[in-house]
């Protein structure tokens, strides 16, 4: 087993990375930024390397001063959580190059999901449900007009290097697509400096659901079921919840034989989300793979009962799975509300000293979070400080737990989406479990109409 892993993020993931690690007996080393001298992950961490200055090009997206601190500290394996280097196919090789075991995939099935297309083509050969679409990045303007021709509008287009929601243009008309072509191949190759770009026909009113899986390093892959991540903003997700209500049982055995199969042909190690669009019919249809630990794996861990980063550090250390699929057993309802420093009307970032922080426990609460009373939220970094996620033997216990826990929290100094929360967790559709990824943009006009605000129940 590892001796000591160093975690290669901040904030609540670096915190929930070093409780693992605790659990397992395993040393842990901790790299900060200028601007989290004082944050807890370095507090409750054995040992504590600077990497670099606030700006996290200059700190924690730089793998030479990340290895470095990996060699200097005798590191045996890197945690990179989410964001940040978590779905960097260089750093995953620079570790094995330096004989340090990079927790995730191996590095050509990283790459291989980065590339959005080969992605649809690897999982469509597997055997993955896959919306029609172009066979890889479209070649020319003549070929698009009559690959969407063929499918029908609307389409959409979309960046082989995207992902997450950046880069993506929907087309309703045949007259639109020659100029969206050029913005969305330009917009493209500026983010990510890969002009190339696919089609697919284009799903109104979706629901976004994902699959949690998790491998070995010996052929074994067990799904751990669906999360509901349809309540989202702007591609930021707001709140996640596992089950979803939108799946018969059969429908979720289904999916997840699916899921697990193709993720055995690409040799899936590690743990990895399959996301999915499911269309008001109740199809399914393979959107991306995220080769990382996602920000919601708490809700799945509430139905399981299964640490997904102690297993993702077990197996990346060579273990077995400790438990086949017909172990995995799924119990009641769990949601998670991302607490994030922002307006919650302009959502305008909101930093700053936090002066009081309180969240009420209880029956069926966790709270991930690196926050605390006159703790500092920085301005470099996003804006989520915790994650509220409650469990109820049904979905209406978790949300009234949910609700009652976000009532009683008390974080004063900076702004927070707890308001926001609340009313959405009031709202009748909400309630009724009746979602789509356009929930928010229709709650958030509505409320325009209505002339309600936010600040009046805050
Ligand atoms: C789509 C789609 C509709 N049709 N693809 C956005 C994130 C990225 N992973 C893919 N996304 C979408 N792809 C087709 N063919 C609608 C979305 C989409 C979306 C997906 C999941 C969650 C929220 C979303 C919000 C807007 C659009």
């Amino acid at each position: 087993m590892f001796k000591k892993i160093l975690i290669a993020n901040r904030g609540e993931i670096a915190l929930r990375i070093i409780c693992a690690c605790r659990e397992l007996g395993i040393k842990t080393v901790a790299v900060y930024s200028e601007a989290d001298e004082n944050s807890l992950h370095v507090r409750f961490a054995d040992e504590d390397v600077c990497i670099g200055p606030a700006r996290s090009t200059d700190s924690y997206l730089n793998v030479p001063a990340i290895i470095s601190a990996a060699e200097i500290t005798g590191a045996d394996a890197i945690h990179p959580g989410y964001g940040f280097l978590a779905e960097s196919a260089y750093l995953a090789e620079v570790c094995e190059a330096c004989h340090i075991k990079f927790i995730g995939p191996y590095p050509n099935v990283i790459r291989l999901m980065g590339d959005k297309a080969r992605a649809r083509r690897a999982m469509k050969k597997a055997g993955v449900p896959v919306l029609p679409g172009s066979d890889g990045p479209v070649q020319s303007e003549d070929q698009a007009v009559k690959t969407a021709r063929e499918l029908g509008y609307p389409v959409i287009i979309k960046a082989v290097a995207g992902g997450g929601g950046r880069g993506m243009r929907i087309v309703r008309t045949p007259e639109e697509l020659p100029k969206a072509l050029r913005t969305a191949t330009r917009e493209a190759e500026a983010a990510f400096g890969v002009g190339d770009v696919y089609l697919e026909k284009y799903v109104e009113s979706p629901r976004h659901i994902e699959v949690q899986v998790i491998g070995d390093h010996h052929g074994n892959v067990v799904h751990l079921g669906e999360r509901e991540c349809s309540i989202q903003r702007r591609h930021q997700k707001l709140i996640e919840e596992a089950p979803s209500v939108a799946l018969t049982e059969k429908q979720r055995r289904k999916l997840g034989a699916t899921v697990v199969e193709a993720a055995r042909a690409v040799q899936y190690a590690n743990a990895g989300t399959f996301e999915f669009l499911m269309d008001p019919q109740g199809h399914f249809y393979f959107l991306e793979a995220n080769t990382r630990l996602q920000v919601e794996h708490p809700v799945t861990e509430f139905v399981t009962g299964i640490d997904v980063v102690k297993e993702q550090i077990l197996v990346a250390a060579g273990r077995r799975l400790s438990f086949k699929q017909s172990d995995v057993q799924f119990r009641g309802h769990a949601i998670e509300c991302r607490i994030n420093a922002e307006d919650p009307e302009t959502f305008a970032p909101s930093p700053g000293l936090i002066h009081a922080f309180s969240v009420p426990g209880g029956p069926g609460v966790r709270v991930d979070t690196y926050a605390h009373s006159e703790c500092t939220v920085s301005p470099y970094y996003d804006s989520l400080i915790a994650k509220i996620i409650t469990w109820g033997r049904d979905r209406t216990e978790a949300i009234a737990r949910m609700r009652r826990t976000l009532e009683m929290t008390v974080i004063e100094g900076i702004r927070t989406s707890i308001p926001l929360h609340l009313k959405v967790l009031a709202d009748p559709d909400f309630v009724a479990g009746r979602l789509d990824t356009h929930f928010m943009e229709r709650y958030l006009s509505e409320k325009k109409k209505d002339g309600g605000s936010l600040a009046e129940t805050a």
